[in-house]
């Protein structure tokens, strides 16, 4: 036999031999011998650059999995089909019935339809809860197939009917159902998140790896569990999707399965109208050398394909794009016919085997148990690197009307009619009227539907999904563990950066801590004075080091090795992030309370991958995000696009992100300490964000009594030596690098006979959080007269207050309330520019004669400072009015 595509190139006799030759070799010495040969002249062609395009990435639109390979079906179909056809029945029951109570929650149909199949035979046969001697598979599934799942815990008796009824309303007594997965809100339930579209692909990738890297540390024992995760045909255009496949091959991550639903189409639309999603994602992902499975055509084509002699129904195949796909599923069987044969008489002689009827109800792979299964098995066979499976289905299958249709996705309501045809293909035992009100069905006790699901979970484990938290505890390290940073630097000046690195290195050393400690740095470590720590600690890569490194014969070589502990991530934002996110989670998804420290360029991450930080909160991720190179002015020269003055305002926007921006070492010591007793001793959901800057200054040792304050976000650092003189007395607050200006301002006030006392406030984000709670409190009762903690604090202090932070106003100004007297807040609004340090933060009137002035303009304000004081004061300073605002300025012109 020689294929069609060969056969219109029949008068092309060289060819024929050539591909006679090959058909022999492959007939008499096996698949293995005939790639040796075939490889072999395409490397010789490579040697002679002849490059052969693309091409040879994509395979035949069909199966993977051939007819002759395919395994027998371990289950019961027709039982699977009856229960598949329950689940579908209650999902779309829940979204009905939301839509019936009129609140307009919404919910979603199609996705679901055509995503059971797959998941039911995940369910029924491959996916393994954690045990014993079993790891666990952590398992992602499509947000909108949510329903689904729900409907599954129904039937299983762990979820009750009003769960059901109040799904996507969470509020209502009784408990309601999150409308998508979300640990955060539903904790015992839910493993992983996934409702933002592209960000499950680096979830589930760097999980994999992650687990990879507690086995090679000796931290997880190596007895399995994979990550299996569900994305949509759509979602696979999000960039995160394909722009991170790359590192699972590298990383040779066969604990790693993709399920891509190619239904072949998004929100209202085709997603590859004109080409074939499976064909362009087989070359993405063949290219970065997956193990690639299709699911394409069901059983009922395999008797086509055994008479398609000379490939002409393959060729048909290849040819119809995607538009025509989506066509088909919504025609006649007669309409199909018509179109696919196209008056081609060899093809109307192989589809005359098949009635209209059978024409139009001809399945697609994702439909068809066995066709799935197969591709499951292979891939649970694999050994060498990461699998995805693309499985083309229909979007809304089963939905009489609505299958494959561009609404499909919109689809919440059924018509009276449409819900009892319904129940009829289903074969739901309801009556009419039930079956109109859409209520759910359980099968009863005893019967053969809910002994089976319940057997299968057993087997695999229990039901799935299911998010156990199972975790020791970790002590707190002792204070005196950090007593260089409590005890102050002495005359050596340091950065926050320097003084993070130093108590990173204790805690890599500390007993019972040190070895979950992860620490993760995107692009270079060196860029945060971290290479110190690759002797100690070396970089985790699954391959060791073949290689001597350039450095080797330095003090701080570059070392790899398969138990390094620091995960070196590259310039991949996102992936470091993913890291973050695995070693963070991994005390509920392992059990084992890996503590992250995540260092980075501070502008590179709110702004750069603040929806994976939000998704961070919402898997109850704990640890320790560090923005590095942080502040406005701190990060001298570099900048608009690097120069962060705003990320602590973003950071106040995640609800269980406590944010901190300290100025001293001791501060970043004590903040670092409550954080691990919050989150690993007493195992608390928040996790951290702090700024560390790159200034050098003299760290001076802590004061007594002020932890608590550190923790709070703000304490008295200093008072003035001398009393304030009629009323001429100033509180400035000061943080993180902008504390050293700050501390200057004292000094030219105080020349000026201003008493000064010094403030630091170490979290803006945290005061205002507990100003607004204690305010709400004292709504709810108001005679109590509860104060916020600053109010408390500041008590009746006299004097104006001026607070200035290497960040937005809005975060001193988020204070204002509680603060007992004239208040002016300065800080760094408006884009970067390149300069050096004094000139940014003159620039942004943060220097500490711009502050010292603010205290002595709001002091004139009050009759206090004369207008000849504040003359001159603006002379020696160098004070410019005129200078434009940074906050709003175009391109500077300064100066
Ligand atoms: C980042 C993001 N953008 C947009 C959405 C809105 N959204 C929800 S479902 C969907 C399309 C899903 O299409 P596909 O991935 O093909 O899944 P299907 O429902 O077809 O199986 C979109 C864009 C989202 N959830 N996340
Ligand atoms: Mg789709």
């Amino acid at each position: 036999m020689v294929s069609r595509r060969a056969e219109t190139i029949a008068h092309d006799v060289e060819l024929q031999e050539w591909l006679e030759s090959m058909e022999s070799l492959l007939r008499t010495e096996g698949p293995e011998r005939a790639k040796t040969i075939f490889r072999a002249v395409q490397e010789y062609l490579a040697d002679e650059h002849v490059t052969i395009d693309s091409a040879t990435l994509n395979t035949p639109y069909r199966n993977t999995v051939p007819l002759d390979q395919q395994p027998a079906y371990p289950g019961d179909i027709e039982l699977e089909s009856r229960i598949e056809n329950i689940l579908r029945w209650n999902a779309m029951a829940m979204v009905l019935k939301a839509y019936d109570g009129g609140t307009g929650v919404g919910g979603h149909i199609g996705t679901y339809a055509s995503a059971a199949t797959m998941m039911e035979v995940g369910l029924n046969h491959f996916f393994r809860t954690k045990s014993e001697d079993y790891g666990g598979d952590l398992i992602g599934i499509q947000a909108h197939a949510a329903p689904g799942v729900y409907a599954r815990a129904y039937v299983e008796g762990r979820l009750s009917e009003q769960q059901l009824e109040n799904f996507r309303r969470e509020l209502q007594p009784g408990g309601g159902l999150s409308s998508y997965p979300h640990p955060r809100n539903m904790p015992d339930f839910w493993q992983m998140p996934t409702a933002s579209m592209g960000l499950s692909t680096p979830t589930a990738i760097y999980q994999a790896r992650f687990a990879k890297y507690l086995e090679n540390r000796g931290l997880k024992p190596k007895n399995g569990g994979k990550v299996w995760v569900f994305i949509g045909d759509g979602e696979s255009d999000e960039p995160e999707v394909l722009g991170t496949i790359n590192i699972a091959s590298r990383e040779n991550l066969d604990n790693l399965v993709l399920i891509v639903n190619c239904n072949l189409q998004r929100l209202d639309g085709p997603v590859r109208g004109n080409g074939k999603i499976i064909q362009e994602l087989e070359r993405s992902f063949r290219g970065a050398q997956w193990n690639v499975i299709k699911v394409i055509w069901s059983g009922e084509w395999d008797k086509l394909f055994a008479i398609d002699r000379e490939g002409v129904l393959q060729d048909r195949m290849e040819r119809a794009v995607d538009g025509d796909y989506q066509m088909y599923s919504v025609s006649s069987g007669p309409e199909v016919r018509d179109h696919w044969v196209a008056g081609d008489q060899q093809l109307e002689e192989i589809m005359r085997v098949l009635s209209d009827e059978e024409i139009r109800c001809i399945r697609r792979g994702g439909h068809d148990h066995k066709k799935i299964y197969a591709a499951f098995d292979r891939a649970t066979r694999n050994t060498k690197g990461p699998t995805v499976i693309l499985i083309k289905t229909i979007k809304g299958y089963g939905m009489e009307g609505h299958e494959g249709s561009n609404a499909v996705h919109q689809k919440k309501n059924l018509s009276r009619e449409e819900r009892i045809e319904t129940r009829n293909r289903l074969a739901i035992d309801l009556d009419d009227d039930a079956a109109a009100r859409a209520d759910f069905y359980r099968p009863p006790e005893g019967s053969p539907e809910l002994e089976y699901l319940r057997a299968r979970r057993d087997h695999l484990g229990g039901p799935w999904p299911r998010r156990i938290v199972d975790c020791p505890s970790l002590p707190a390290p002792a204070l005196d563990v950090f007593k260089d940073q409590i005890n102050g630097s002495g005359e050596r000046e340091l950065s926050t950066t320097m003084a993070f690195v130093r108590m990173l290195s204790k805690l890599l050393d500390h007993d019972e801590l040190g070895r979950y400690i992860v620490p993760i740095v995107p692009d270079e470590a060196r860029t945060f004075g971290m290479e110190a720590l690759f002797r100690k600690a070396g970089i985790y890569s699954s391959e060791g080091q073949k290689y001597r490194p350039v450095d080797s014969s330095t003090l701080m070589p570059y070392r790899e090795a398969t138990d390094g502990q620091i995960l070196q991530e590259g310039i991949c934002e996102a992936g470091a992030m993913a890291s973050f996110l695995s070693a963070g989670t991994a005390y509920a998804v392992h059990g084992v309370p890996t503590i992250p420290f995540y260092v980075f360029y501070s502008i590179f991450g709110f702004q750069r991958v603040g929806d994976m930080i939000w998704s961070c909160g919402d898997m109850l991720s704990r640890g320790f995000l560090l923005g590095g190179t942080s502040g406005r002015t701190t990060l001298n020269g570099e900048g608009l696009q690097h120069e962060d003055g705003h990320s602590q305002v973003v950071a106040n926007t995640v609800p269980n992100l406590l944010s901190y921006d300290p100025a001293f070492a001791y501060e970043l010591a004590v903040i670092v300490r409550d954080g691990i007793r919050r989150m690993y001793q007493k195992q608390e959901n928040v996790f951290y964000y702090i700024t560390i800057c790159n200034e050098n200054y003299v760290m001076p040792p802590m004061p007594e009594g002020v932890a608590d304050g550190i923790v709070k976000g703000m304490y008295c650092f200093e008072r003035s030596p001398r009393q304030a003189k009629a009323g001429r007395k100033a509180h400035l607050f000061g943080s993180g690098a902008i504390m050293t200006e700050v501390l200057k301002a004292r000094d030219l006030l105080e020349d000026l006979d201003i008493a000064t006392d010094i403030w630091s406030v170490t979290s803006y984000n945290e005061l205002s959080r507990e100003g607004l709670t204690a305010e709400r409190r004292a709504m709810f009762s108001p005679h109590q007269h509860e104060q916020p903690y600053v109010r408390q604090l500041l008590g009746e202090e006299q004097g104006v207050f001026v607070a200035a932070s290497d960040y937005m106003k809005a975060l001193p100004l988020s204070i204002a309330r509680w603060v007992p007297g004239p208040y002016v807040v300065l800080g760094t609004d408006g884009y970067g520019v390149s300069e050096s340090r004094p000139d940014l933060r003159a620039y942004f009137e943060v220097s500490a004669e711009y502050i010292a002035w603010a205290a002595l303009a709001s002091l004139a304000d009050a009759g206090l400072v004369s207008d000849a004081e504040l003359e001159s004061a603006a002379e020696k300073f160098g004070i410019n009015r005129d200078k434009p605002n940074a906050a709003v300025s175009g391109p500077p012109d300064f100066g």
